[in-house]
């Protein structure tokens, strides 16, 4: 059986309130990049112009932001010590930890991440043995909110490239009573960062979900890559949240939609708190371009591939998952 000591082979994040001096291992240069990241520096004369739109949904954004302040703040804002009782499972993406693809780059990041899928009861009782029931009301209330919302992002997509529902949008949807579609959340930490030319939040990685709902803070360091222009900022816009295009999505509109490669940077002044919800594919899915994408003058760019071993493909390949089931 997993435990929480085997967990820790994976990159805990550091005691971030006692670092007087920025450590090496966490001072990114250009010359230490992944080589999918070309450009390290942002291009601060492009402010990357998001598309708003407005779905019908008031309560969307007053409803992701009300309740999840709290618990955000609740969970990664305890000590370090506290949060080590709930430190990550990677078998249940569940937990405190490093994003997964801390791994692959030389230099660590300057964040920590509180991951749930479905309930967060396990590792919450471990954080707070009393008094979790509040915290994991909300985060289950919060699960549940945005998967309906996603769903309806989800929904809509596909009709903006000239489908309709009855085409085979409905893949998604509950299929003999299992649901295709599973949930992953996130709450990010960036705490200040001494020398923030230097540092990396989170560095660049594309999504594996269809979509991924970021709630930015304040002064977020989210930018995006755009081909001839570098890393971008994304512009706040008040009282909207940030839809990024993920892999899954890519696959089943054929490229018609491309998986947004971002990353986060951090900053000297703000301890930064984020939320991204993920909307995944659940692991027996089965993910292929639709049918009404492919014709004889647009081929089928992707195989087809189960969630699970498009999960393990992600795991293996990191940013180019993609091309390994190019056709
Ligand atoms: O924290 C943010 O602003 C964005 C987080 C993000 O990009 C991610 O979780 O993939």
């Amino acid at each position: 059986m997993e435990t929480q000591t085997q967990a820790h082979n994976f990159p805990l994040p550091l005691d971030f309130d006692n670092v007087s001096t920025l450590l090496d291992s966490y001072a990114w240069s250009p010359t230490t990049l992944h080589s999918d990241d070309p450009c390290h520096y942002t291009n601060n004369d492009r402010k990357a112009s998001l598309p708003v739109i407005d779905i019908g949904d008031p309560g969307a954004y007053d409803l992701f932001v009300s309740r999840n302040r709290v618990p955000n703040s609740a969970a990664v804002l305890l000590p370090t010590e506290q949060k080590l009782l709930a430190a990550w499972l990677p078998s249940k993406l569940c937990g405190y930890g490093s994003a997964y693809f801390q791994a692959l780059y030389a230099k660590l990041m300057w964040s920590e991440v509180f991951g749930m899928t479905g309930s967060p009861v396990e590792h919450a009782r471990n954080l707070w043995p009393q008094d979790h029931a509040k915290f994991c009301e909300v985060m289950e209330q919060c699960l549940a909110k945005m998967k309906t919302l996603c769903n309806k992002i989800v929904g809509i997509m596909p009709g903006s490239l000239g489908l309709t529902h009855e085409d085979d949008m409905n893949w998604f949807e509950p299929q003999n009573g299992s649901d295709q579609t599973q949930c992953l959340f996130h709450l990010n930490s960036y705490p200040v960062f001494p020398d923030p030319e230097r540092g990396m939040g989170l560095a660049p990685h594309t999504d594996t979900s269809l979509i991924t709902v970021v709630k930015q803070c304040n002064i977020s360091g989210l930018q995006v890559y755009q081909d001839g222009a570098g890393w971008v900022p994304v512009e706040q816009v008040k009282g909207a949240l940030v839809v990024n295009v993920g892999d899954l999505m890519q696959i089943v509109t054929n490229g018609k939609f491309k998986s947004l490669l971002h990353r986060v940077v951090v900053n000297s002044t703000c301890h930064c708190l984020a939320t991204s919800f993920f909307l995944m594919a659940s692991s027996d899915a089965e993910i292929s371009p639709l049918r009404k994408l492919v014709d004889s003058a647009h081929q089928p760019l992707y195989r087809l591939v189960t969630g699970k071993e498009y999960f393990q493909l992600k795991y293996k390949f990191f940013n180019k998952a993609l091309e390994s089931i190019r056709l």
